[in-house]
């Protein structure tokens, strides 16, 4: 899907604006993935973030790895990027003073946990220090402005990072919608989310920019001048893949209908 959207062409067909670096707690460069897969770090327990616990790296992807904590099952992954304040090396608990913790819906009895977790750091795959990537400060502001384009997690499929917009601005707080999905994935969230991406960043990472949704959001009242940018943007969308490429020697951004409405997951 990568090849197939290109920020440029969306920019132009939108009329829209990318949304500055500045805007973004995220490091201007993304930061190496130096993890490997099997490897165990300290997680901060994502449904009980007091509790730091014991997370194994199952999946790398871009600049983010897809974490498990030991001891929990396998419907509770999540990511973090390697320069997320949430995970560090092993042993930095202790060295705190602090205890590691069975995660939230730990798998067997509690009173197994000691032993539990002498046999996971047994001979244990640890992170070393130079994986983990000090994160960013962040902004001194909320710089957003609506209208304002970016890439953002799919909280609801959080592997997918997705082409999205600022949809409103409240103080501290910004309002992320997904293009072309009819507001079902949109969500609240702080300015300095780290979940949140300039335009360009996946194809820095390697990450698959997953490409916009296919229904347009009519607005009520449509003037006519976006009445016909609209129906622009529709042909473009729409149009075949070697029609487009002739036309413009470009690859079209979807090959679905737009009046189709894809469901959520
Ligand atoms: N399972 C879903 C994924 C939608 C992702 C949308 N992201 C904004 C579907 O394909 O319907």
């Amino acid at each position: 899907a990568k090849e197939t959207f290109n920020w440029d062409d969306y920019l132009n067909e939108t009329s829209s604006v990318a949304a500055p670096p500045n805007c973004f707690r995220q490091s201007r460069t993304p930061p190496r993935n130096d993890f490997k897969i099997g490897m165990k770090l300290e997680a901060h327990d994502p449904r009980n973030v007091t509790s730091v616990c014991i997370a194994t790296v199952i999946g790398i992807t871009g600049a983010r790895l897809r974490l498990r904590l030991d001891g929990s099952d396998d419907k509770n992954d999540f990511w973090r990027l390697v320069d997320s304040c949430d995970i560090q090396q092993i042993g930095t608990c202790e060295k705190k003073g602090d205890m590691l913790q069975p995660p939230l819906g730990f798998r067997m009895n509690a009173s197994s946990w000691p032993m539990f977790l002498l046999k996971t750091l047994n001979g244990v795959d640890m992170a070393p220090a130079t994986c983990f990537k000090k994160e960013i400060q962040k902004p001194l502001q909320n710089f957003f402005k609506t209208g304002m384009k970016l890439e953002a997690v799919d909280k609801k499929n959080p592997y997918l990072i997705c082409p999205a917009t600022i949809g409103d601005v409240k103080g501290d707080d910004v309002f992320i919608t997904f293009d072309g999905w009819k507001g079902a994935f949109d969500y609240w969230c702080k300015y300095d989310s780290r979940d949140i991406f300039p335009i360009g960043w996946c194809s820095l990472t390697g990450d698959s920019l997953q490409p916009p949704g296919n229904s347009v959001a009519l607005p009520k009242t449509t003037s006519p001048t976006a009445a016909s940018q609209i129906k622009g943007i529709r042909r473009s969308m729409q149009s075949p893949q070697k029609h487009v490429q002739a036309q413009k020697g470009r690859k079209p951004m979807r090959d679905k209908c737009l009046e189709q409405t894809s469901a959520p997951p």
